[in-house]
Parts: structure tokens; C-alpha cells; sequence
């Protein structure tokens, strides 16, 4: 019998083949596609950016959880579109215009996969312009700017100043290592989050409020 538990401890464990065999048992035994995602799959990484967050994992372990997961939604995604199980929110995520790092955002982009919500990765080095017709032509909910560099970190505030101005109705959430929730304060950013695992908890109030 399908046990979901065991796939979202080989979530955890980063075990990709057991999740890829233990994805097609589940759904070949009849288990509703939505609950083997969200209580394997996402349960699974939901532990992980538990721990990721307490310090007890590091990126290298996440990296590998988030891969395994991925191989489970590669088998998951049809049947899922098929039983018409829509993504929780959309979001846009991005490094600002000057920024070239990714490693932090493309954490963040995996955690916010991981915990439902469709992901449109738009980049680095992404100009306030990109962000807006991004947001704009996915009907995003949230949009969502990484910055690593204190130099870049006033991009962020164009770019939540350009969504205002071009009347997108998207909520904006900013992190990245030299971010702090007083700088989202300041520029008027709906959220901040000083991980990639907050990140998920921060955008799914975002689209819930
Ligand atoms: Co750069 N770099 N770098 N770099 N780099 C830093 C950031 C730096 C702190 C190093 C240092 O001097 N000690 C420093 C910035 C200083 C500052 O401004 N305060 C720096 C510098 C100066 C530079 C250059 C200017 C160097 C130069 O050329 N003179 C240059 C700039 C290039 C540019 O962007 N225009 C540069 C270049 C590079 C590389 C290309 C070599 C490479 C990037 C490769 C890549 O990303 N593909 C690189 C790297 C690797 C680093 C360090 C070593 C590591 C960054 C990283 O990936 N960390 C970094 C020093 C350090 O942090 N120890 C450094 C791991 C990653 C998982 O963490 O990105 O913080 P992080 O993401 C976290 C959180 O911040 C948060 O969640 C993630 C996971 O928990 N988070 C979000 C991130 N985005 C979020 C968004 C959210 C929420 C949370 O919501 C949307």
C-alpha cells in the first residue's frame, strides 16, 4: 500500500530514485495526485526548510531534497494537470539589474516549488521593467527580488516603486544576504524573509491576505 510518509522521507533524505518509484506506486495504487504531493512530496520539503532554517541541514542538503523532488513532479506534473490541481499562486522571482548572483534565489525559487506554488524564473542581472511585464503577463500574485549586493539593494526599491506606478496588482516580497526587514519597511515591500524556507512561509501569507 502507497505510503506517503516514506515518500516524504526520501524527500528528506534526498533518495530521488525511491521518490521517482515510490511517486508512480502511489499513483498507480490510486492515490489522489494532490495527495501525493502535498503530503509526500511538499510534506517532505517542508521538513527540510524546517531544519534548513534551525540549522540542522545546509544548502548542499537542500539542493539534493529539492532535486529529488523534482524527479517525484516530473512523474506527478500530468496527472496533476489532468486532474486540473492548480498551483496555490504564481509568483515572479528574479535577481535585480546589476546582480549576477543566482545560488540564493535559485534556493528560493526550489523551496517555493516545493511548497506549491508555480514558479517564473526570470533571471538575473533583471531590469524593473522585466519584473513588471513579468508580473503583469502571468497574472503573478507575488513578486519576488533577490539582491546580494549592497550596491544593487536600491534596485529593489525601483523595482517596487515601478509596479506601483504601472498599477500591478502583486504583492512584493525582498531577500538576499544584505537585506533586513527594516530595508523592505523603507521601500514599501509587502515581505521580507532572511531565508529560502521563510520565503515560502511569507509568500503564502502574502497571497492569503
Ligand atoms: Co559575490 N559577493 N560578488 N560572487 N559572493 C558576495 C555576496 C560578498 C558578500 C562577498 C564578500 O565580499 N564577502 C560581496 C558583497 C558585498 C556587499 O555588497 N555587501 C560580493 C561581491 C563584492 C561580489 C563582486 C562585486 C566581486 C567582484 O567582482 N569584485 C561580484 C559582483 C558580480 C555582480 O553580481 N555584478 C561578485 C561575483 C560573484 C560570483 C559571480 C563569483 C559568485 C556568484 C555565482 C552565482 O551566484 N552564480 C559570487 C559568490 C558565490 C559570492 C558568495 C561567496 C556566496 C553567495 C552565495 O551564493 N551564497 C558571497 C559571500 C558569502 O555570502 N559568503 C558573495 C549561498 C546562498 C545560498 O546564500 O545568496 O545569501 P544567499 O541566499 C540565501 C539568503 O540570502 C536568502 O535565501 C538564501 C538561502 O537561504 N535569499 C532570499 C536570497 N535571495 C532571497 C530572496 C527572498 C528571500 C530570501 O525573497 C524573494
Amino acid at each position: 500500500m502507497a505510503d506517503l510518509q516514506a515518500l516524504a522521507d526520501a524527500v528528506i533524505k534526498g533518495d530521488r530514485n525511491t521518490v521517482v518509484k515510490l511517486t508512480q506506486q502511489a499513483l498507480a495504487e490510486g492515490v489522489p495526485p494532490q495527495d501525493v504531493l502535498y503530503k509526500g512530496l511538499v510534506a517532505g520539503m517542508d521538513v527540510i526548510g524546517k531544519r534548513f532554517k534551525a540549522n540542522e541541514v545546509y544548502v548542499p542538503e537542500v539542493l539534493i531534497a529539492a532535486r529529488a523532488m523534482k524527479g517525484g513532479m516530473e512523474v506527478l506534473e500530468p496527472k496533476l494537470k489532468a486532474a486540473g490541481v492548480q498551483p496555490i499562486g504564481t509568483v515572479v522571482l528574479g535577481t535585480v539589474k546589476g546582480d549576477l548572483h543566482d545560488i540564493g534565489k535559485n534556493l528560493v525559487g526550489m523551496m517555493l516549488t516545493g511548497g506549491g506554488l508555480k514558479v517564473v524564473d526570470i533571471g538575473i542581472d533583471v531590469p524593473a521593467e522585466k519584473f513588471v511585464e513579468a508580473c503583469r503577463s502571468n497574472s503573478a500574485q507575488v513578486c519576488a527580488l533577490s539582491a546580494l549586493l549592497t550596491t544593487t539593494m536600491p534596485q529593489m526599491a525601483i523595482v517596487v516603486k515601478a509596479l506601483k506606478d504601472a498599477g500591478v496588482k502583486v504583492k512584493t516580497i525582498i531577500g538576499g544576504a544584505p537585506v533586513t526587514q527594516n530595508y523592505a519597511n523603507e521601500i514599501g515591500a509587502d515581505g521580507y524573509a532572511p531565508d529560502a524556507a521563510s520565503a515560502v512561509d511569507v509568500t503564502k501569507k502574502l497571497i492569503a491576505c
